[in-house]
């Protein structure tokens, strides 16, 4: 028997199969956001993978890259310099953990509140002023998509009041986060057939996030059953969305929370933005009546937001969150 040791650097880190060219996924939906049909393939999508790319988003190449180029200096200073931007709870700068719970990532980051359309004058990280105002301006422009995304996807549910669900993450006291990951490559791990966690398996507890990423791949998506891991194609011109699990309770189940995870690039660094759409700590969530035939009941016990957040922050990375919610 051969027993490989771990290179110390990733010892907590859980590995992963290295993705190869086969496990590229080639039927991620891609959703058109001017034209006509994107109300329905929205609706679609979320009802097949709880996951879809979003092209013709009217956003400038020039606010993501910009955004993209002030990260990657941030992330390229000391680290004695970025350990001054943590801790990473509630707000700030952190690396390898996640949560609060043990889990352990590839990856460093900062956590950011959004208030309204900005960084929260709150929190004092990032404290570069051109980082900020690049963040701002991305912030301001991705939160525009993600209401322009619940407003084509109350068309799509045939909810008559096209603001039902983006009001919920655009009005005030919505409870929005912003995530920049940067996940530098392992060689360590090279040529061995494996890879190490970036971030592991997860569904986001929120309405929806939405992601952009430079052109390193890493994100992975199960599919349907959960048995099947697949790797989508890395495109810095779009967003990628995902159903979190609200709006899995919003939809009574119709659309699925989508179980993600993003693997380590040996050679090339990740960097990656996401926007998590919340509602207000108080907004109850429970299935829209529209969304439910007659007689349908909902699969799910009452609470709000804050009260499902609070708990999520009790779970690992991994566990299933909305069973504890689950009628049975
Ligand atoms: C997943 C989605 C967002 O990244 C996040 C994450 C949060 C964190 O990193 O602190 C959580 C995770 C996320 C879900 C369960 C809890 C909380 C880590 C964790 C173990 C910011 C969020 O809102 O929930």
């Amino acid at each position: 028997m051969v027993v490989l040791a771990k290179p110390p650097v990733v010892d907590q880190i859980p590995l992963l199969r290295s993705p190869g060219p086969r496990d590229s996924f080639s039927g991620v939906p891609v959703v058109d956001l001017s034209s006509h049909g994107a109300a329905r393939a929205i609706v679609d999508a979320c009802e097949r993978f709880g996951f879809f790319k979003v092209v013709n988003h009217g956003v400038a190449a020039a606010t993501m890259d910009r955004a993209e180029s002030e990260a990657v200096r941030f992330f390229a200073q000391a680290q004695a310099d970025k350990d001054r931007a943590g801790p990473a709870y509630p707000f700030g700068y952190g690396s390898k953990r996640i949560g609060l719970n043990g889990d352990m990532g590839w990856l460093e980051y900062l956590l950011l509140a959004v208030d309204a359309a900005s960084l929260s004058d709150a929190c004092p990280v990032p404290s570069s002023a051109a980082f900020r105002s690049a963040l701002n301006e991305y912030v301001a422009a991705v939160r525009k998509v993600a209401a322009r995304v619940l407003e084509a996807m109350a068309e799509g549910l045939g909810i008559a009041d096209a603001d039902a669900l983006s009001s919920m993450v655009s009005g005030a006291g919505s409870d929005q986060v912003f995530r920049v990951n940067h996940y530098p490559p392992c060689p360590a791990l090279q040529g061995l057939g494996c890879s190490t966690t970036g971030f592991g398996e997860h569904t986001d507890p929120q309405i929806i996030s939405v992601l952009r990423s430079n052109g390193t791949s890493g994100l992975q998506i199960a599919l349907r059953d959960g048995a099947q891991w697949v790797s989508v194609p890395s495109d810095r011109d779009a967003f990628f969305v995902n159903v979190g699990d609200s709006l899995q309770v919003l939809t009574n189940g119709r659309f699925r929370s989508v179980k993600h995870r993003v693997v380590t690039n040996s050679l090339k660094s990740r960097v990656s933005f996401i926007y998590f759409a919340g509602p207000p700590l108080g907004q109850r969530i429970a299935p829209l009546p529209q969304v439910l035939a007659e007689g349908e009941e909902s699969l799910y016990k009452e609470f709000t937001w804050g009260e499902y957040k609070k708990a999520a922050y009790k779970t690992r990375l991994g566990d299933n969150r909305l069973a504890q919610f689950e009628k049975r």
